[in-house]
């Protein structure tokens, strides 16, 4: 008979490459002995520190399936996922910040730009010494992007781009904006535009007092009439399955990311149940705390081998989008509910930002409702399979 491990039920690690291995352990070195340490007062205070860019860059942590020639590590979906899951084990605020890098500005460079744009954005993006940020949802459209008020008119020889994008991850420090926009020139059609920090016109003011997602910083988008050259187009897309493109990649990481918070939170809930005694004996010796625990293992133990699934298909080019609904919504509501289980685990302390669950519990909010609501999720899956449309 083969033997049981409590945090690795399922023998996930067989079934890493050793090169997936690597990058994993290296990704959680960094994430615990430089992330760790600063997320309670980055959390506390508001505050993103721009150098963790360049820190992840040096890791080579930006960038994990960019092709090595671009600056990045030319790995798979798998590492990238792995990745995702160290440093979300510490804060998803972190996380966004780099899968906001890697595969909402990156990817789209990478997959619809021409030469010139990858040469130009992909190294400075790669190496963090350039922040980038990915704006499609504004004010008045968030589950339905089809609806954007953002404008771009044909000048001579560019551009003139008018509208606002709300909840941008990244934008206050950002240095290029990929940003979406119905193009007059095509038709009314929706098109990808990069734009640079410090362009006559465009602003990006910070979003103030959020409850979640509080180290990573967010804004707004704003676009007065910015006028970019025909440079600045992406010329390789059109229309809203170019944003979805990026958007794919994203929540496959988040499905992982997610998995990572969760782990986070069913390890604290377990050592404090095992450290903390109540009626003469440990918490953990109770008959409802361990119910608690064996949820929490098996949702994360599922979750992760459907991620990795998934991940596999991605690397061989096989994955449909709607499996990657499945993951997402899945993992990340499942993450939600093991944090809010965790937090009532921990009684009073776990109120507490010491004790880092409410911390996860409040950030999963935001990644339950980012990148695709969980009902959106539930929506595209009932669509594809009963072939009936129930958005509108
Ligand atoms: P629909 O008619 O379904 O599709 C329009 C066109 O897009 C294509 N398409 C996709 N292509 C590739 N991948 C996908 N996943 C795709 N989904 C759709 C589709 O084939 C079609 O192409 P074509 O050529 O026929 O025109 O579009 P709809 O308007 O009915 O969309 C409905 C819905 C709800 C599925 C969609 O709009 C949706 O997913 N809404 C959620 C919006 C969202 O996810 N926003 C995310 C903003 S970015 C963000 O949150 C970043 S947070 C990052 C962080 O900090 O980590
Ligand atoms: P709405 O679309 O108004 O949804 C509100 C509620 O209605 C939800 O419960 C939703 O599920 C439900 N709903 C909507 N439509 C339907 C329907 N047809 N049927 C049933 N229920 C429905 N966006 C970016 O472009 N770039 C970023 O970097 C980015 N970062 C973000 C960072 C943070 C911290 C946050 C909070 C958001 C970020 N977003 C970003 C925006 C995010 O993608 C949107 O918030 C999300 O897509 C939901 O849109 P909304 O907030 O407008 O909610």
């Amino acid at each position: 008979l083969g033997q049981f491990t409590w945090d690795d039920p399922f023998r996930f690690d067989d079934q890493l490459t050793e090169e997936e291995r690597m990058i994993r352990d290296s990704a959680h070195a960094y994430a615990q002995e430089k992330l760790q340490p600063r997320v309670l007062d980055a959390f506390q205070n508001e505050t993103t520190d721009p150098e963790i860019f360049r820190e992840m860059g040096e890791m080579g942590l930006l960038g994990v399936t960019t092709p090595e020639e671009y600056g990045g590590l030319g790995s798979g979906y798998v590492s990238y996922g792995l990745v995702a899951r160290e440093i979300e084990r510490v804060d998803s605020g972190y996380r966004s910040m780099m899968s906001v890098q890697s595969s909402l500005v990156m990817y789209p460079i990478y997959a619809y730009g021409s030469e010139e744009q990858r040469k130009k954005y992909l190294p400075k993006l790669a190496s963090g010494e350039w922040i980038g940020c990915f704006g499609l949802t504004e004010p008045d459209a968030g589950s339905d992007p089809a609806g954007m008020k953002t404008r771009a008119e044909k000048t001579t020889d560019g551009y003139r781009l008018t509208g606002s994008k709300m909840w941008i991850s990244n934008a206050p420090i950002a240095d290029v904006f990929v940003v979406w926009a119905k193009s007059e020139a095509h038709g009314g059609k929706i098109r990808g535009f990069v734009l640079e920090k410090g362009m006559q016109g465009l602003s990006a003011p910070k979003i103030l007092n959020k409850m979640s997602l509080r180290a990573s910083i967010t804004g707004e988008i704003v676009m007065d009439g910015v006028e970019v050259g025909e440079g600045a187009l992406l010329p390789h897309v059109e229309g809203l399955k170019g944003p979805f493109g990026c958007l794919n990649r994203a929540r496959y990481g988040i499905s992982w990311g997610a998995m990572g918070a969760a782990e986070a939170c069913w390890h604290g809930a377990r050592q404090y149940g095992l450290d903390r005694h109540q009626f003469k004996r440990p918490l953990a010796q109770t008959q409802l705390f361990q119910r608690k625990l064996a949820d929490m293992q098996t949702e994360i133990a599922l979750g992760l081998q459907a991620s990795l699934r998934v991940g596999r298909l991605m690397d061989g080019a096989n994955a449909a989008p709607e499996m990657i609904s499945i993951v997402k919504r899945n993992n990340v509501g499942k993450a939600l509910d093991i944090a809010r289980m965790a937090r009532d685990m921990h009684g009073g302390n776990g109120i507490s930002l010491e004790f880092q669950v409410i911390r996860h519990m409040l950030n999963l909010e935001t990644v339950n409702t980012y990148e695709g609501t969980h009902d959106v999720h539930a929506l595209i899956l009932g669509r594809a399979q009963t072939g009936l449309q129930a958005f509108f």
